[in-house]
């Protein structure tokens, strides 16, 4: 017989029950509706409560997105609560964000009174259809005395198999009423192993191969899977390519490392995929920013290893597909007999050549007027500290990014899959908070930057000196680049008339500067790493150079 359990309300059950299951922060826009959780974590030191801005619009998406990210960075549900029906609907954002990214995360919304619901109430939301297609569970907890449970499975489903987001509502009375409630230990994950059998066919098809690419994607990865994925890799002389935004996944300085497959690939790369003749993906969904739209892949052999069953052959059939965590596929990948004399050193050598030309800035190429931000990534490349966390929200200038900064670490690229506008700076606040011994380094467009710039009043509240580069063009530059494709000439609702960012950031009380030549950036970029808050740099860039080779002729 357990001893008796206190009388408590919803909300300290509630806050009890993340405590349990090792939540040390939590993301939040406070709402009158879940009053009892901000009274309890009051009352929980253990938790930090992280209170970001803008209810009414972006803060809410931020705070969901904040949650994403943790979720990335430390593979635990990131933890966002929200006020019901506005509140909501704005974190639906990260919601989406963490869909597409396969990240687990938990957005709690306070909730009508459960008596009123159906009636109409005062911002009431039935959250089952509102979030049913997005997230993996949808849940309403109507009864005070099952809150360990809810949340003990909310915690399980957000984890298992591929990673996602779980939506909690929490009716106002329940969270109120008092009563008793049985605390529960948190749920162990289950994790898929690949059957032997599979691997020793999945042995076969390799040594059979003349030109193999190993793709590596997806989440669920930890050091110890990036570790082992290392030893096959180095084993077998494989190629690697990363999906879409999961760069970090491989060292991008390693011999074997031959670029990524999303937005802005290399077409020698792309080439290349098509050439393969088998194709190892490892933990990647193959959707379609990492398929080039659907037509990289489909005439290839597929080994196809993924977490969820649902996944595999859901937009390509595999040759072989197994269903395994990536943590258990690269485990039982290095235990592989590596492939003696493979035929494809030639290949991996060349492909390893292809990367380094397209990632090293072109210095036969200068900016038009202003900075040019080749340059600046080049730089970077060089001085950020192995460590360093990226992130990056949705435009142009993250090709940029993506293309001439070579990740190192598992854990460092934290960029929305989903191309999410504005995530890049909530990520990095939440980056820093987590690690803040690292440097933190935010990309946004100046469209991007405008989604979320109240939350630098964030990073000043709770200490999070990170560094925003905002790469200004005045323009929506990846809707004017499809505009000009499309409908030439006609330039519809993307050019922006943009406020003084370094104003604007002074006015937070961030260091901030503007850069017009690339050669002044080395020394703004030290003066804001060391500035000890957080800090903006403006970068002003010509804005007829929307990619880092094409060039339009007029701006
Ligand atoms: C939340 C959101 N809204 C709209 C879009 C569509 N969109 C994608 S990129 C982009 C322009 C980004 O502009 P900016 O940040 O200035 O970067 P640039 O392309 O100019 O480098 C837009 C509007 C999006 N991806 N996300
Ligand atoms: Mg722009």
């Amino acid at each position: 017989m357990s001893a008796p359990s206190p009388v408590r309300n919803g909300g300290q059950i509630l806050v009890e029950a993340l405590r349990r299951n090792g939540v040390d922060k939590v993301f939040c826009v406070p709402g009158e509706s879940y009053l009892p959780v901000l009274d309890a974590l009051h009352a929980t030191p253990d938790i930090r409560t992280i209170v970001t801005r803008h209810e009414g619009a972006a803060a809410n998406m931020a705070a969901a997105n904040m949650a994403d990210a943790y979720g990335k960075l430390t593979g635990r549900p990131g933890i966002c609560f929200v006020t019901r029906g506005p509140g909501a609907t704005h974190a639906a954002n990260g919601v989406h964000t963490a869909s597409e990214d396969s990240t687990p995360m938990i957005l709690f919304i306070g909730q009508v009174d459960s008596r009123f619901l159906g009636r109409g109430a005062f911002q009431e939301v039935d959250y089952q259809q509102m979030f049913g297609g997005m997230a993996k569970w949808v849940a309403q907890a109507v009864r005070l005395e099952r809150l360990p449970e809810i949340v003990a499975r909310a915690f399980a489903v957000a984890v298992a198999g591929r990673p996602g987001p779980v939506v909690v509502a929490l009716p106002e009375d329940v969270l109120f009423g008092a009563g008793e409630a049985v605390d529960l230990p948190p749920p162990r994950p289950a994790r898929a192993a690949p059957p032997a059998a599979a691997m020793v066919q999945l042995r076969t098809l390799l040594a059979a191969a003349q030109r193999p690419l190993l793709i590596a994607g997806g989440s669920g990865w930890d050091a110890a899977a990036v570790a082992a994925l290392k030893r096959f890799v180095h084993a077998n002389g494989l190629p690697v390519a990363a999906s879409f935004r999961r760069q970090d996944l491989f060292d991008n300085r390693d011999e074997h490392y031959v670029g990524q497959l999303g937005l802005g690939v290399s077409p020698r790369l792309a080439e290349r995929v098509r050439q393969a003749d088998l194709l190892l993906v490892v933990g990647s969904r193959l959707a379609e920013a990492t398929s080039s739209g659907y037509s990289l892949f489909g005439g290839q052999p597929l080994i196809h290893i993924h977490a969820d069953p649902d996944e595999l052959g859901r937009a390509y059939p595999a040759t072989l597909p197994i269903n395994a965590s990536p943590a258990c596929a690269a485990e039982a990948l290095a235990a592989l007999p590596p492939v003696a004399d493979p035929a494809w050193r030639a290949w991996t050598a060349e492909a390893r050549t292809d990367y380094l030309d397209h990632s090293t800035p072109p210095a036969s190429h200068p900016a038009l007027s202003g900075v040019d931000f080749a340059r600046v990534m080049g730089h970077l490349d060089t001085v950020l500290p192995d460590d360093a966390i990226i992130a990056n929200g949705a435009g142009n200038y993250t090709v940029w990014v993506h293309r001439f900064y070579r990740y190192r670490q598992p854990a460092t690229e934290l960029a929305p899959t989903n191309g999410a506008m504005g995530y890049g700076l909530p990520a990095a606040i939440c980056a820093k908070l987590e690690h803040p011994e690292r440097t933190v380094v935010c990309f946004a467009g100046d469209g991007c930057f405008m989604m979320y710039p109240q939350e630098l009043a964030t990073a000043m509240q709770f200490g999070a000196p990170v560094v925003v580069i905002v790469v200004n063009n005045g323009m929506l530059g990846t809707i004017r680049m499809h505009q000009e494709r499309e409908f030439p000439g006609r330039v519809a609702a993307t050019p922006l008339l943009n406020p003084d960012f370094v104003a604007l950031a002074q006015a937070f009380g961030a260091h901030a500067e503007r850069v017009e030549r690339s050669e002044d950036f080395p020394a703004a970029f030290a003066r804001a790493t060391a500035a000890g808050v957080p800090a903006l740099i403006e970068l002003r860039v010509d804005p007829r150079q929307i990619t880092p080779q094409a060039r339009l002729t007029e701006a």
